[in-house]
């Protein structure tokens, strides 16, 4: 049967009642008026926080970029998720329902249930620690270094409690990047945990951990959460086991959540930019929170009575956004799962989502790619009816990803969108808002900017683009949840974000808007790739090549992957003494991994004599890639290039006939 894609909302059907079915002039005529008094609109939005003080200003943009939103407010992300829910009937409601990897007879041997009464205990016994035995206090930088258990939503509420800033190293980065951030952020103290299990192995997280220590300056202990019970190296005097210092904390421990201004720190997360090592991006508390209340609502429908699973890891940011403070502060119940979702089985998500009666689901473009190639009878094993609202984060979502899932799991009614955001933004920016009034669907878009948002498409010039056009997506005004700065570097987020069109938000992406004004991500405009949805810098991986002996020059682009999106592929020029082998190639891509983490797998090494540069030294990307994917160089009229046409085609010549002639 054909689908409808232009069927209002209100002809599907929803165990938890209608959204609002809206026409897109409808939504367009809101989102102006939102858009035009932006201000008092999020102030209404805020007002639904419980604050300790409201704020003086709804917006003190006295020194932009650098924004103050609610400033004068005080308000506590941990009070906000567990204490605002425990004085309610909601206390006794289960948070986190969480799975470990480790399966038998297709269950898994272990689950832990958390109500919220559960979680608030537990947090105030870990703000408790984290205060009396390790002095941390307002202003200080914990990281935590940790997979996916429930000690890691834990710890970032206690150190939010406290007016502490953690820092989560995604725990497939290696030990070197933990080092880089951890030195940046001026870290004191480091959690992990003594294993993690994925995909059958055992992760040893610690000794990563220790690694990292050699080259850091200011941590000084290690508090090591027992997983997996495998026999770690504990430092004296530095290391102490999670379970062994909650000896200290009484079980009836209370710590005040501290009062912080509404633009304190509440993290620091690092993520990868155009070019130059990790920025640190730094999202306060007011905003922040408002932000993640508003699309909870809009975007997600949040109600009591759901089943929430975003599958994301909380390394990243979607898991610090969309598991931790914004479902939590919603006062959700929420699925965590430790390991691969197509582990031990390929229908390993399809169960959770069974067994748990999964209502709202939050997932990827390159998890539907791998369960499409495992075959849809996986997920006919399973009851997936429950799922009553789905969307996709991380990367564009080809239409069929879009259709086979809409097909299979949303029973062709469900809302499904494709949320574009980004670290930067804290929050998704646009997408369908079925919690508050839907548009109709398209396959593939992302839709429109969620109210509030003034977001567009625009030439090189600043102008807005003719519709279907490729250009620039910028947001225009400032928004809650916008970073604060890049963690010490307020002179780089000026430049990054700020510089490239005066005044607006320059995200990084090639966008285009269709002539209904749909919106539609097309991929990133620099040297950014997402590889299966994380975010990666091409001059990370740069970096780590060229501190292989042999390699003197590299270059690294994105060439498209069937499943993972995009994937790496390296150009190196070697260094005198060394020849091009199979082995060599191998041990490059081994020295990367090893580097940057197991998440950077090179997918080939090209050798080359020479890198196609501009008559400014940056390397031709576009041209670099051309010769990658096996292309003609391809239209020369790209937004950012500032090379002549005869000189693309002569790199281009030489770098494929290098490819060509068997030093590839
Ligand atoms: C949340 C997150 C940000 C980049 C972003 C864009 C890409 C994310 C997308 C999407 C198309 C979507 N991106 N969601 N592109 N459609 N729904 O992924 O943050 O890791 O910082 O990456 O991801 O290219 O600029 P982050």
């Amino acid at each position: 049967m054909p689908v409808n894609w232009s069927i209002s909302f209100d002809e599907r059907i929803s165990p938890e009642g209608l959204p609002h079915a809206a026409t897109v002039d409808e939504y367009k005529r809101f989102h102006e008026l939102s858009v035009k008094d932006y201000r008092d609109f999020w102030a209404s939005v805020a007002l639904d926080l419980d604050w300790f003080r409201i704020w003086d200003r709804v917006l003190d943009d006295s020194k932009p970029p650098f924004y103050k939103w609610f400033a004068g407010g005080e308000l506590n992300a941990s009070y906000l998720c567990l204490d605002r829910h425990v004085k309610t009937p909601r206390r006794n409601k289960v948070a986190i329902i969480w799975e470990g990897e480790p399966m038998e007879d297709g269950k898994p041997k272990e689950v832990r249930k958390f109500t919220y009464y559960d979680l608030y205990k537990d947090v105030n016994r870990m703000a408790y620690l984290l205060k009396n035995k390790y002095n941390i206090k307002k202003g200080d930088v914990i990281g935590l270094y940790l997979p996916m258990i429930p000690e890691l939503p834990m710890f970032m509420l206690a150190a939010a409690r406290l007016g502490a800033t953690f820092c989560v190293v995604f725990s497939g980065f290696s030990s070197d990047a933990i080092a880089e951030r951890m030195n940046d952020a001026e870290a004191k103290l480091i959690v992990t945990t003594d294993g993690a299990w994925r995909a059958g192995k055992m992760l040893d997280l610690k000794s990563i951990v220790d690694t990292a220590l050699e080259k850091t300056k200011t941590v000084r202990s290690v508090l090591v959460i027992e997983r997996t019970h495998n026999k770690v190296n504990m430092v004296r005097g530095r290391d102490e086991f999670l379970s062994g210092m909650m000896k200290s904390a009484p079980s009836n421990a209370y710590v005040e959540p501290e009062p912080v201004k509404s633009e304190s720190p509440l993290y620091v997360l690092y993520t990868s930019g155009t070019t130059g090592k990790p920025k640190g991006q730094v999202h306060d508390v007011g905003g922040y929170m408002t932000l993640l209340h508003a699309t909870m609502k809009w975007v997600f429908d949040i109600k009591d009575s759901d089943v929430y699973w975003c599958m994301a890891d909380i390394g990243w940011v979607t898991g610090h956004s969309y598991i931790v403070f914004g479902p939590l502060m919603e006062g959700a119940t929420e699925i965590m799962y430790e390991g691969s979702p197509v582990f031990p089985e390929q229908d390993r998500w399809c169960s959770i989502i069974e067994r748990y009666g999964v209502s709202i689901f939050y997932t990827s473009p390159t998890a539907i790619r791998g369960w499409i190639k495992g075959g849809e009878q996986w997920v006919k094993m399973h009851d997936t009816s429950t799922v009553r609202l789905m969307n996709s984060v991380g990367e564009p979502i080809n239409p069929e990803a879009f259709k086979w899932l809409f097909k299979l799991v949303g029973r062709e009614r469900v809302p499904f969108g494709s949320t574009w955001w980004m670290t930067e933004t804290g929050g998704i920016m646009i997408s369908h808002v079925p919690g508050l009034m839907m548009i109709p669907m398209k396959p593939g878009t992302n839709g429109m900017p969620i109210p509030g948002i003034d977001a567009d498409v625009i030439d090189e010039h600043g102008n807005p683009q003719k519709a279907n056009e490729r250009g620039f997506l910028v947001l225009k005004k400032p928004w809650p949840g916008m970073p604060l700065t890049i963690f010490k570097d307020p002179k780089r987020f000026e430049e990054v974000y700020y510089s490239k069109f005066p005044g607006i938000f320059y995200a990084g992406d090639y966008a285009v808007k269709d002539p209904d004004g749909y919106f539609w991500v097309l991929g990133r405009a620099d040297e950014v790739i997402k590889v299966a949805g994380h975010r990666l810098g091409t001059y990370e991986l740069e970096s780590a090549l060229i501190r292989h002996k042999a390699v003197a020059e590299s270059a690294v682009v994105g060439v498209p992957d069937e499943i993972k999106g995009e994937v790496p592929v390296a150009f190196v020029i070697l260094r005198q003494g060394y020849a091009p082998s199979e082995e060599l190639k191998n041990e490059i891509k081994d020295e990367v991994r090893k580097q940057v983490g197991p998440i950077a797998s090179l997918k080939d090494v090209f050798f080359a004599s020479k890198l196609p540069k501009t008559r400014s030294a940056k390397i031709m990307r576009r041209v670099v890639k051309a010769v990658a994917m096996g292309n003609p160089p391809g239209d020369t009229t790209t937004l950012e290039d500032e090379a002549s046409i005869e000189e693309i085609k002569s790199a281009y010549a030489q770098l494929s006939g290098d490819v060509r002639n068997g030093r590839g």
